[in-house]
Order: C-alpha cells, then sequence, then structure tokens
C-alpha cells in the first residue's frame, strides 16, 4: 500500500521519502546537479546509470513471468496486458496518473510557478518526466528561455499550412505541420551521417527540444489562420514562459487564460505508455522514425474521438445540451439528455476510461481551478450537475466499465470560459500538452536502447488451432 510523507510546502524539494510496504525508496530527487541548468548533461549524468540498473535488473530477473494473455484480451484491445515499458509516467486504476511518482496535487504544490502565477509551469513537468528530478525555479527557467530561443518555425512548413485548405480539421493541420518538420531532424540526418547507437538519445534530445519550442508555433499558425484569417506575428518573448507565449501567438493575454493555459499543458502531459498516442509515439520511433515523425504518428491518434478528440465532443454534445434544454436546466432533464444519448447508441463524451475506475484526478484538478475562478459561469454549473447525474445512468447500463468523468469532460468548458470558443482547436492544445510527455519517454527508449516494436500476432484459425491442440 502506498503511504506518502506528508508534503512540505516547498518549491525545491530537498529531497521527498516515499514509503512503500516496509521499502523506503526515494522517488523523486532533487536536482542533485547543483546550479547546473542544462538539462542535456544533467540528463547525461543519469543515462550511465540507468542503463547500468536495467542491464543487472534483466540479468537477474529477465526470465520472470509478468502475467498471462487470455483470448479476450486480443478481442479485447489488449486491454490488462502488460508488454511495454515506458518510464515517465504509472497509471493506477483507482488513484490515477502518478508523474515519476507524484500524484497531480503533490506536482501541483511542488513544481514552480510563474513569477505573478499560481499554477504549475509545464516546463517543470517536462524537467520532472525527463530527468525524475524535481525542477528548481532556476530550472524551468533555464528551459522557458531555451524553448524560446529555439523556437523558429522552417518556411517551407509556413508555407504548406498556408497552403492547405481551410476545411482541413486543426488536427490533420496540426499532424501534417509536425510531420513537414522532419526536414530538420538532427536525429535523421546524425542516422544518415552514421551516428553510433549511444548517440541517438542524445540526437533525439536535439529534435524534441526544438519540437517543443516550435509546437506552439505550429498551433497558432493554425488557429490564426483558421479562425481569424490572420497570419501569425513569430515572435517569442524570451523572457517568458512557453504557456505565456502560447497564449499571446493566439492573440490572448489575459492573466486567467495564461494561468489556466499552464495547469491544462501541465495536466494534459502524459498517461503511462498504452493509450494510442502514446503508443504509436513509442512504436514509430522504435523503428527508429525521427521524433518528428514519430510524433506526428501520436498526434494521428490523438485526433479520434475516443481519444483526445472527445474534448471537442464534449463540448458539441453540451452545445446541442443548451440549445435543447437552455443556459440552466434542471438535474432531471439533464439526466434525461443522458439517456437519450444512451438510447441513441451514441456515447456520452468525456465518461469511461479504458484503465480508470474512479474520477480522473485529472478532471478534478481542473474543477478545482473552475470553482476557485468561476463558480457561477452556467456551462460549469451544468458539467458540475453533470457529474452528479451522470454516473449512475452510465452504471445503470451495467456494460460501462468506468461510469466516472474523464479529463475531457472539463478541459473545454475551462477553453470556453476565456472566450476560446472554437471547439474543433481543442484537441491541438491537448496535442501540445501531450508532447511534453510522450517525447520524454522517447528519449528515454533511444537511451535505453529499446528494440524495434514487433509483437505476434495471430489469426482466429490459428487461434483456434492453438485451443484445439491444448486439449488433446
Ligand atoms: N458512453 C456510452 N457507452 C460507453 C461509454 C460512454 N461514455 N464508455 C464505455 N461505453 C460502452 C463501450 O462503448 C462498450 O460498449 P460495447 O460493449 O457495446 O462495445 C462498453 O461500454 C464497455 O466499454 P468499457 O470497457 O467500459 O470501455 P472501453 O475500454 O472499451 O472504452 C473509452 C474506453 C474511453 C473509449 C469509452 O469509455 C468511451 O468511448 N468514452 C467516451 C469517449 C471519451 O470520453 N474518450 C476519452 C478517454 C480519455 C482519453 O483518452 O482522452
Amino acid at each position: 500500500m502506498w503511504c506518502w510523507a506528508k508534503l512540505p510546502n516547498l518549491r525545491n524539494l530537498q529531497g521527498l521519502q516515499i514509503q512503500l510496504s516496509n521499502i523506503s525508496l526515494l522517488a523523486v530527487r532533487n536536482n542533485t546537479c547543483g546550479s547546473k541548468n542544462d538539462l542535456k548533461q544533467v540528463l547525461k549524468s543519469k543515462v550511465a546509470a540507468e542503463q547500468e540498473r536495467i542491464k543487472k535488473f534483466r540479468k537477474e530477473h529477465g526470465k520472470f513471468k509478468v502475467g498471462e494473455i487470455t483470448i479476450d484480451m486480443m478481442y479485447g484491445g489488449m486491454r490488462g496486458i502488460k508488454g511495454l515499458v515506458y518510464e515517465t509516467s504509472l497509471l493506477d486504476t483507482n488513484e490515477g496518473i502518478r508523474f515519476r511518482g507524484l500524484s497531480i496535487p503533490e506536482c501541483n504544490e511542488v513544481l514552480p510557478k510563474a513569477p505573478e502565477g499560481c499554477e504549475p509551469l509545464p516546463e517543470g513537468i517536462f524537467w520532472l518526466l525527463l530527468t525524475g528530478d524535481c525542477p528548481t525555479e532556476e530550472n524551468v527557467r533555464w528551459l522557458s528561455k531555451e524553448w524560446s530561443k529555439r523556437a523558429k518555425l522552417p518556411a517551407h512548413v509556413l508555407q504548406m499550412l498556408e497552403n492547405l485548405p481551410k476545411d482541413v480539421h486543426p488536427m490533420a493541420q496540426f499532424v501534417a505541420g509536425i510531420a513537414a518538420c522532419s526536414s530538420e531532424s538532427k536525429f535523421a540526418k546524425g542516422y544518415t551521417e552514421g551516428m553510433t547507437k549511444a548517440q541517438y538519445w542524445e540526437y533525439a534530445y536535439e529534435d524534441v527540444m526544438d519540437l517543443l519550442a516550435n509546437l506552439p508555433l505550429i498551433a497558432a499558425v493554425i488557429y490564426n489562420r483558421f479562425y481569424k484569417n490572420e497570419e501569425t506575428c513569430m515572435k517569442v518573448d524570451t523572457s517568458k514562459d512557453w504557456s505565456y507565449n502560447f497564449a499571446k501567438l493566439i492573440g490572448f493575454d489575459d492573466p486567467g487564460f495564461v494561468e489556466m493555459l499552464r495547469l491544462y499543458l501541465t495536466l494534459h502531459c502524459d498517461h503511462e505508455g498504452g493509450n494510442v498516442s502514446a503508443h504509436a509515439v513509442h512504436l514509430v520511433g522504435s523503428a527508429l522514425s525521427d521524433p518528428y515523425l514519430a510524433f506526428s504518428a501520436g498526434m494521428a491518434g490523438l485526433a479520434g474521438p475516443l481519444h483526445g478528440l472527445a474534448n471537442q465532443e464534449v463540448l458539441v454534445w453540451l452545445s446541442k445540451l443548451k440549445q435543447k434544454l437552455g443556459e440552466s436546466p434542471s438535474e432531471d432533464q439533464i439526466k434525461g439528455y443522458v439517456e437519450e444519448t444512451l438510447k441513441s447508441g451514441q456515447v456520452v463524451p468525456g465518461y469511461g476510461h479504458a484503465v480508470l475506475r474512479k474520477t480522473d484526478p485529472r478532471y478534478i484538478s481542473q474543477k478545482e481551478f473552475a470553482e476557485k475562478h468561476f463558480p457561477d459561469y452556467p456551462l460549469y454549473k451544468i458539467v458540475s450537475t453533470l457529474y452528479k447525474v451522470a454516473p449512475p445512468v452510465l452504471q445503470a447500463t451495467g456494460k460501462i466499465q468506468n461510469p466516472w468523468p474523464n479529463v475531457d469532460a472539463h478541459s473545454g468548458v475551462l477553453m470556453q470560459y476565456y472566450g476560446l470558443t472554437q471547439m474543433n482547436f481543442y484537441t491541438v492544445f491537448f496535442g501540445v500538452s501531450r508532447a511534453i510527455g510522450v517525447l520524454s519517454a522517447l528519449i528515454w527508449s533511444r537511451a535505453l536502447g529499446l528494440p524495434i516494436e514487433r509483437p505476434k500476432s495471430m489469426t482466429t484459425d490459428a487461434l483456434m488451432e492453438l485451443v484445439k491442440s491444448s486439449k488433446k
């Protein structure tokens, strides 16, 4: 059983002791590299030790059986099969996600904030996921500066985005923009020029840093052209953080919106390795496709309505609810709307999860933000009423494993409140955030020398034969 020592109310942890049964381990260490802010150097000091630790572990326990696979699991989307190593985060069915051992409330508490803000900076969670260390304020300031220095979109990418027809969905534009940046890949160039396997992670790191620096620019070009018919002013302020610059690029300078974006970009960053976007990046990256190509594959997966696009679907669904029932519907009316949705054979977007069996802590964190900043906003009230009335209706079907809301049930409301009303852009925000986690994991996959992924598939006939021969 997990038992957490009470968190010190400190911005920079001096070392956080965690008890796991009788074992005491240091899950999050403070940045041991003293004044060093250069992330690559910090990482360098960890890679060799981690390679050695895993080598020893595999030598001693490589043949240990982790689980069994049933035919239902194979037809059921591989639920419950433990088949991937992914270092940056781990999802507990009941408790939700932990980033390098820290829960969301713990991250919100300990990660550095902007000088004028209260919400965690996404730069901090990137540092945490990549190094396992809780960053100092100095670390995140270094990272903000580093990303703003690297922000420079190639002209041909800009031109390609400008030439796309306006009815191409923003997520399809996002995928295309990211893939087109592959022309700049240091990893791909290094491979062609004969980099060694030991160097893979360093080249991947450079691409990841460039990509993270440029994602807000790609997103902003799409947003400004699609919704405002405007060219994007590509200037970023090197004295400001990533979220501030992103908000500014799309024309939002309300400090409330910027704070919301900092929280949003932190919360959506990672959800262990088996979800569609993370797994796609991991899989494509394992073929040594460069980080731009691997990440664009992940974003194509995030664009599916059962995954990241659910945040858009939630708002579309809520808009129809408001059209039908008005701004302030009663509990009974909202319950009736959920029942009608189910009766018509549609999913209730924002509810359910493949792994989680409780309310998503990312939902709770967004709810707390809304409660603090706009408790009387009518759309927030509808979302809160849904939280009360939808789970029993979903549970009553008898087939839905998790009747509780996931992250996507709340995010759109935050955007709507601050005036970002263009719903089909919401998944792009999700994607910018998801880059933080899946690309940190990609660097570690190359650092650990993980091979090309190639699970065995079977035909139904071959499975039937397997069952038959086991009975002989
Ligand atoms: N509304 C209606 N039906 C639902 C449902 C929901 N919110 N959630 C699950 N179900 C249905 C499934 O479609 C499935 O029906 P069939 O047996 O007829 O095919 C049945 O309940 C069992 O599904 P499950 O085991 O509970 O859930 P899965 O692991 O198969 O699917 C998920 C998980 C998220 C795809 C599903 O809950 C869903 O479609 N939710 C709505 C979309 C959504 O919010 N997605 C975002 C998830 C978070 C993210 O990745 O971003």
